[in-house]
């Protein structure tokens, strides 16, 4: 069938919206129209070329809803009409990792679905009959998309698809990060460096848990009023400081934070988070992706002093397991979406969606086919 999409040509090239083809599914895989994708800020990162898993030409995105057109012969879980939302974590529930009981990182298609390729080593996206990569096994930035039915959740029907999008990524990696990877404790002290939708999920995360103190870090100041609003108790400009803000952070708290959170990608940002936390038990967990080639790097005596690091993928969020009781949290008003979306815009102008993003005026833009 033909399907509208966005299509990344190469690095660092605008999006082009062309009419691709979509080949069926296979037995274990699904055709989704999707009806509703935002642009997450690892959407940006791979089309600037900086993923070393970055493949071109490809369908990117990983944050929409929509709903089920076809299935394969072998799919038992979703039919067509049913409301779902793609995962780039996909919970097979059968392989090592999901059975371990210790990480939400499902191996089954991992392989595969990092070379943009469907797990029989083919693509289901073609253009003037030339392979079209897919991406994290959702491409969201096509009208119909083809997934495996282990990265698909299947939701509430009653629940608006324009919203609960953003629990693709986002919002889901935010909450699921406070909650699973660092389990934060009422009274934590607490630090999240940068603003975007996922640092201002983690916020809201931490406010759940009872932190006490939340700093929210960020250059952009125009990123306070959301971060307050999500419950953040105290702003800190590291452009506003000559030293470096682990100490700026350190004397604020008497000591360090109990938790830190580096929302942003950036290796020395991730030092200074870590650097940030208290002697003996301070946790760092990373959540934001760098470019091929960055590390990460500290005097091995923090660690040794007490400081931990930390990653988290997906907020450590079973996809399939989880994001139903997520969508219904937020149909009883127990997660705030509304605050996210600062901008809706046709798909077909994605690539304003992602100028708002770099320049720092949009969260999440919801994009409508
Ligand atoms: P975003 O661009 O909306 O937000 C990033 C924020 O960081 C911006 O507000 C920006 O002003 C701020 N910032 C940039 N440099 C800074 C610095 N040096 N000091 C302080 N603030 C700074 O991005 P997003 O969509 O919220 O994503 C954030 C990061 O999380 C990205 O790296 C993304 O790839 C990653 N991510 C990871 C996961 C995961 O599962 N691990 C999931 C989603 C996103
Ligand atoms: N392809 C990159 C890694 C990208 C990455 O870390 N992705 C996160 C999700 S970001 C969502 O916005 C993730 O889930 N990682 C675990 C995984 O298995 O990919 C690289 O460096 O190669
Ligand atoms: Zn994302």
């Amino acid at each position: 069938m033909k399907s509208r999409a966005a299509v990344a040509f190469g690095p660092g090239k605008p999006l082009e919206i062309v009419e691709i083809d979509v080949a069926e599914p296979n037995a274990k895989e699904v055709l989704v129209k999707i009806l509703y994708t935002s642009v997450c800020h690892t959407d940006a990162f791979t089309l600037s070329g900086e993923d070393p898993e970055g493949v071109f030409p490809a369908v990117l995105g990983h944050e929409g809803a929509g709903v089920v057109v076809a299935v394969g012969d072998e799919v038992t879980s979703v039919k067509p009409g049913d409301h779902v939302i793609p995962l780039y974590t996909p919970e097979c529930g059968e392989c090592e990792f999901c059975l371990s009981g210790k990480t939400n990182l499902c191996s089954a298609v991992r392989e595969t679905q990092g070379k943009g390729l469907m797990p029989d080593g083919t693509t289901r996206f073609s253009y003037n009959g030339e392979p079209i990569y897919h991406y994290m096994g959702t491409s969201t930035f096509s009208e119909y998309t083809v997934v495996n039915e282990i990265n698909l959740v299947n939701i509430d029907k009653e629940a608006p698809l324009d919203k609960v999008a953003l629990f693709g990524c986002g919002v889901t990696t935010g909450l699921g990060a406070v909650e699973n990877t660092a389990k934060v404790e009422e009274g934590a002290v607490t630090a999240v460096f940068g603003l975007g939708a996922i640092g201002l999920a983690v916020i809201q995360g931490l406010k759940k848990a009872k932190a006490k103190r939340i700093i929210a870090i960020d250059m952009n100041p125009d990123k306070w009023e959301l971060a307050k609003k999500m419950g953040a108790t105290d702003f800190v400009n590291p452009s506003e400081h000559d030293r470096p803000i682990q100490e700026v952070l350190i004397e604020m708290t008497n000591g360090g934070v109990d938790y830190s959170f580096e929302c942003i990608g950036n290796v020395e940002v991730m030092k200074a988070a870590l650097e940030a936390c208290h002697k003996g038990w301070g946790e760092s967990i990373i959540i934001g992706v760098a470019g091929a080639g960055k590390e990460i790097h500290t005097r091995p005596f923090q660690l040794v002093t007490g400081r931990v690091w930390r990653g988290s993928a997906f907020g450590g969020v079973k996809g399939r397991t989880e994001l139903p009781g997520m969508v219904e949290d937020f149909m009883n008003g127990e997660i705030d979406l509304d605050s996210f979306i600062t901008h809706h815009l046709n798909f077909t102008d994605i690539n304003e969606a992602f100028d708002l993003l770099h320049k720092g005026e949009s969260i999440r833009t919801i994009l409508t086919y």
